[in-house]
């Protein structure tokens, strides 16, 4: 087919308005970092595109909130697509939830070289370079309902006969089987924070994931793709890691024998290996140990473990004068809260009893309100704070009532009681 072998890049969910959050407490040294990763692996995807002679660049979706981002987020991205601009290479983009068209400035249109999709009806774009047809590109900005209509989408590709490499560019989601049935190479996808791919043979649907990971959930490396087409119109991906700063989940299963410095070694141990195959990026570990040990009866609760994370951070989380390594912060050193507790203690007529049954009807109740916003200040009511801990949401809501379920049942056990805390699942 004329125009082929080509390369191209898809990468979605800038969020350039969002910082890193989620934690606690952000160490100083680090600040200036969460709220520049966003910017700088971003810039990364338009450096890889041109480092990889990429045809053109697919943004799917959740690029800016450019009210909430403001003129530096609108004037990074002009910068970036003029530097594509002057390659000769085209962006084609599809809204998703926070970038609208309406949403961006009208005083600062798109250099030429950027193509945005419709929304609510399905648009299409044929890249051509040098007369050669290489790609035909369908495509629609996200709709109220956060589905993508496939069968419009592929009635125009039909229209357009098949020698081209089609691509469905769009955000949000939809049955799998509907996009397997339709005719495109590849579904160009957006919405999802991490990398995911629904099919990858014959056809391709995937989701890039963003490029940087914002909160504690979004562990492990984020990038952009870069899609290879060759003379066949056989297509292989390539994920590129542009995160600057890491999230990670480690969970360390603590053995029967250990003890404290067999625990801190390991947790040593770990984290050089983690630092070591990072390829140079900053990371950011939250711990979690589980087993059934009893070192971890006695540790008790987070309060026994500062000491080891005050350790992990005082050799890994600085940077040192001499090495050029990167940097790995521990956020937290918790304990596996999925383990559950002993049945018997639901039936007691103890204190501890009625704490663990109350405790048990909130978890069968989630919108039962917790009523947490009761214990802050006055001033911080009103703030997201005190809307989160009011309605915590679904996952973190669950978390809150495993640890307190667990930390209420451990002080209600009291020194004398011999009946340790379970921790295996
Ligand atoms: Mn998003």
């Amino acid at each position: 087919m004329s125009g082929w072998p080509f390369r191209f890049v898809h990468a979605s969910d800038f969020h350039l308005e969002l910082p890193l959050f989620g934690v606690a407490h952000v160490p100083p040294h680090l600040r200036d970092k969460f709220i520049e990763a966003p910017y700088r692996a971003a810039e990364r995807v338009f450096d890889t595109v041109l480092a990889e002679g990429a045809r053109f660049l697919i943004l799917s979706g959740d690029v800016i909130n450019a009210p909430l981002a403001g003129a530096r987020g609108v004037l990074f991205l002009l910068q970036q697509f003029e530097r594509l601009a002057e390659r000769d290479v085209a962006v084609y983009w599809a809204a998703g939830r926070v970038d609208p068209a309406s949403r961006w400035p009208a005083a600062m249109p798109l250099p030429p070289n950027v193509h945005t999709f419709p929304t609510g009806q399905v648009g299409h774009f044929v890249h051509a370079v040098d007369e050669e047809i290489s790609a035909l590109l369908v495509g629609s900005g996200r709709g109220r309902s956060g589905r993508f209509d496939a069968a419009a989408l592929a009635e125009v590709e039909s229209a357009h006969g098949r020698e081209h490499y089609s691509i469905a560019v769009v955000h949000g989601a939809e049955e799998t089987a509907a996009l397997q049935n339709s005719a495109f190479n590849y579904w160009a996808l957006g919405g999802e924070h991490d990398r995911q791919t629904l099919f990858n043979s014959p056809a391709i649907a995937h989701y890039p994931g963003s490029p940087q990971g914002r909160e504690p959930a979004e562990v492990g490396t984020h990038g952009c793709t870069v899609i290879e087409v060759d003379s066949r119109g056989v297509a292989r991906t390539n994920s590129i890691a542009t995160d600057v700063l890491r999230w990670q989940a480690e969970r360390v299963v603590v053995g029967e024998d250990w003890t404290e410095e067999t625990l801190l070694k390991r947790l040593i141990n770990r984290a050089e290996h983690l630092r070591d195959g990072s390829g140079g990026v900053d990371q950011l570990v939250a711990w979690t140990l589980a087993g059934d040990s009893p070192l971890l009866h006695d540790l008790g609760d987070t309060r026994a473990t500062r000491p080891l994370v005050e350790r992990l951070r005082q050799q890994f989380g600085y940077d040192s004068d001499d090495a050029k390594e990167p940097l790995l912060w521990s956020l937290s050193l918790d304990f596996d809260t999925s383990q559950s507790l002993p049945l018997g203690w639901y039936d007691e007529e103890t204190l501890r009893g009625e704490f663990v049954r109350q405790v048990q009807e909130l978890e069968q109740a989630p919108r039962e309100p917790l009523g947490l916003e009761a214990f802050l200040p006055a001033d911080y009511v009103d703030t997201s704070l005190g809307a989160e801990m009011a309605t915590p949401s679904g996952s973190s809501r669950g978390q809150v009532l495993q640890r307190a379920s667990r930390l209420g049942a451990e002080l209600l056990s009291g020194d004398g009681d011999s009946t340790p805390l379970p921790t295996t699942p």
